[in-house]
């Protein structure tokens, strides 16, 4: 069982996008648990400020740091081993081995910041990571919180069906998806891969090695660099190569 603590001063934002599909199944099942908390609700003044003017001046308003440091230390009377993590554009970029390794752990704090940013010294007291989904800015950390969430809390044992593999995803892992089809057999004058229909399950491994690595040389070589590739897939991707890069996205591969 996960549990996610949401520090936010819109919890409302959080409400719908997990009662839906495989996560609300998941929230139903007990496997992840998501409370959002208020950060406002942890101010002590009549007016419940949580936000101020920046030191030096400029530009937008900063999160104070004391209803921030309240809110967490309020979670962490109640689970003093629990790890925080700040959304960033200035933190680590987020991948899939960083999902894995989160979701080993049993609860989170995701720290969302409005405005521009929070007060520097809240963060250096209380975040143990900060963690960027992208080289953009958003309005603010709380759909960073939910990618961060969505990719955790599918690799839970039980979120996904069992038909999930965890050795094929450690066999595709750092490569781009082989491509795949359903029902018809011809759509609009395209045919299925022949392969696919033989009932050759060796031939069908091979060919989708084959196409996740075709697709990873020519959309994403960068990954290559630093897949584990076997004897084999170092042919197959001669292969592909000798075949030249041809086609760019849009053009049918
Ligand atoms: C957080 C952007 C994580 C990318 C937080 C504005 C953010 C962000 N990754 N943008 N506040």
């Amino acid at each position: 069982m996960m549990k996610f603590d949401i520090l936010t001063l819109f919890p409302n934002m959080f409400s719908s996008p997990f009662q839906e599909s495989i996560l609300g199944k998941a929230i139903e099942k007990g496997l992840i648990q998501i409370r959002t908390i208020n950060i406002r609700d942890f101010t002590l003044d009549k007016h419940q400020v949580v936000d101020d003017t920046p030191y030096g001046g400029g530009q937008g308003m900063v999160m104070k740091g004391e209803p921030i440091a309240r809110a967490i230390e309020w979670i962490k009377s109640q689970n003093p081993s629990v790890w925080t993590i700040y959304l960033t554009p200035q933190g680590k970029p987020f991948n899939q081995k960083m999902a894995q390794e989160l979701s080993n752990r049993s609860h989170l704090i995701l720290l969302c910041g409005r405005y521009e940013g929070i007060d520097d010294r809240v963060r250096k007291l209380f975040a143990d990571e900060e963690i960027s989904i992208g080289d953009y800015v958003l309005t603010g950390g709380e759909l960073a919180a939910m990618v961060l969430m969505d990719a955790i809390s599918r690799l839970l044992p039980g979120v996904l069906g069992s038909d999930r593999s965890a050795e094929e995803d450690s066999f595709f892992q750092s490569l781009l998806e082989y491509p795949q089809y359903t029902r018809p057999p011809n759509f609009r004058g395209i045919e299925v891969p022949e392969v696919l229909l033989s009932g050759n399950h060796a031939a069908i491994s091979r060919w989708r090695r084959m196409e996740a690595l075709r697709r990873t040389w020519m959309r994403r070589p960068d990954l290559l660099e630093k897949a584990s590739l076997s004897n084999e897939d170092r042919e197959l991707l001669k292969e592909i190569v000798e075949q030249g890069r041809g086609e760019k996205i849009g053009d049918g591969v």
